[in-house]
């Protein structure tokens, strides 16, 4: 399988992220993709390429312009106001009386954009999520040349970002980009599996009114889990959407024969609706030992995520989400993707 990578992903290296009530290192962090990349070498699964650069008008298909521009400036205009550390909102809208204006002062719109507050933004954080849709972007275009699968190595990942928040360590939601882009290209129905411990909220409001994205995810349950207010089963899309939005929230604590009885069904629904290209939203945190998640996935159960995707035949294009701060981070994926390319070689 090809992999698109870039060190340019490691432009963003934050020193904070407000987690359980102290600043710590970031879970997020560059030496992730230095573990998956050493892995994808140490195992041959491929060839690795730099990718190309689509500029900005794929990312305002799915994002709202002045999130787009917030994002582009909020690092200098942070500065500019004289703060002393990274960019963190603190202040969000009341629920309950809605302020309809957007304000200038870079605080007042932080906290307008985030959706969260353990994502610090700091120097080159925008650089940084351009490379990374870039990379999904070339990932999407060697498998729609190609229709072989593809792996993009993308940092900082994307599922969390919506139309217009960021959150969750993400930007740019790079698989909805992807996605909007396949459509574009020509494609009349594309799924986005998301199998990412944590529910992909951005990616379900992007495409949450449509039919021509189905987007299932399987995720711990919101009840217990981040991002805590979306994934629940019965979000099931809106208007001509209903029925293309499939959750599958499972317990802490959920072992790889439940995940993948999930997995299955989620694969069914998407061969039902006639999806033409999938798009996986690929985190590795519901490994057993990942730091911040609690499904008990271990590596050996990867090369299985694999084969199941691989028997839905389509043009698939991988895209790097979750998975911290553990060696195995590196293993897991691969034997994700290596499990996927075994099961295509098999068949052909
Ligand atoms: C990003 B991705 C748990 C705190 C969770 C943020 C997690 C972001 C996950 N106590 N903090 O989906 O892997
Ligand atoms: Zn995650």
């Amino acid at each position: 399988m090809l992999t698109f990578h870039s060190e340019s992903t490691k432009l963003r290296r934050a020193k904070t992220e407000l987690n359980e009530g102290l600043l710590m290192a970031p879970f997020e962090c560059p030496e992730r993709v230095d573990l998956v990349l050493e892995r994808i070498r140490a195992s041959g699964l491929g060839p690795v390429q730099a990718p190309a650069r689509f500029g900005l008008d794929p990312v305002l298909a799915v994002h709202d312009r002045d999130y787009v521009e917030f994002l582009a400036s909020c690092w200098e205009e942070w500065k500019a106001a004289g703060m002393a550390g990274e960019a963190i909102p603190n202040i969000w809208p009341s629920r309950s009386m809605p302020g309809v204006r957007i304000p200038e002062h870079i605080e007042g719109r932080l906290g307008h954009y985030a959706q969260t507050g353990e994502t610090s933004i700091c120097a080159n954080t925008f650089e940084a999520a351009e490379v990374s849709k870039d990379i999904a972007l070339s990932a999407l275009g060697h498998t729609l040349e190609s229709g072989e699968p593809s792996f993009g190595l993308c940092r900082p990942p994307g599922h969390h970002a919506s139309s217009n928040q960021f959150g969750g360590y993400c930007f740019f939601n790079n698989a909805a980009i992807a996605a909007e882009q396949a459509l574009r290209h020509g494609h009349s129905r594309v799924a986005v599996l998301d199998i990412d411990f944590h529910h992909g909220n951005g990616t379900q409001e992007i495409f949450y009114a449509r039919d021509d994205v189905i987007v299932v995810s399987l995720h711990g349950d919101p009840l217990h889990c981040f991002p805590y207010y979306l994934g629940h089963a019965d979000e099931t899309g809106s208007g001509r959407g209903e029925g293309f939005n499939v959750n599958y929230p499972m317990p802490p604590g959920t072992d790889y024969a439940r995940w993948s009885a999930a997995l299955d069904e989620g694969l069914a629904r998407i061969r039902q609706v006639g999806a033409e290209l999938l798009v996986v939203s690929l985190g590795v945190d519901t490994f057993e030992h990942d730091p911040i998640s609690s499904f008990k996935l271990r590596s050996d159960d990867y090369p299985d995520v694999g084969r199941r995707l691989a028997a839905l035949g389509l043009p698939t294009v991988f895209l790097l989400e979750g998975g911290y701060a553990v060696e195995e981070i590196g293993i897991n994926v691969v034997n994700v993707l290596s499990g996927f390319d075994a099961a295509l070689a098999r068949v052909e």
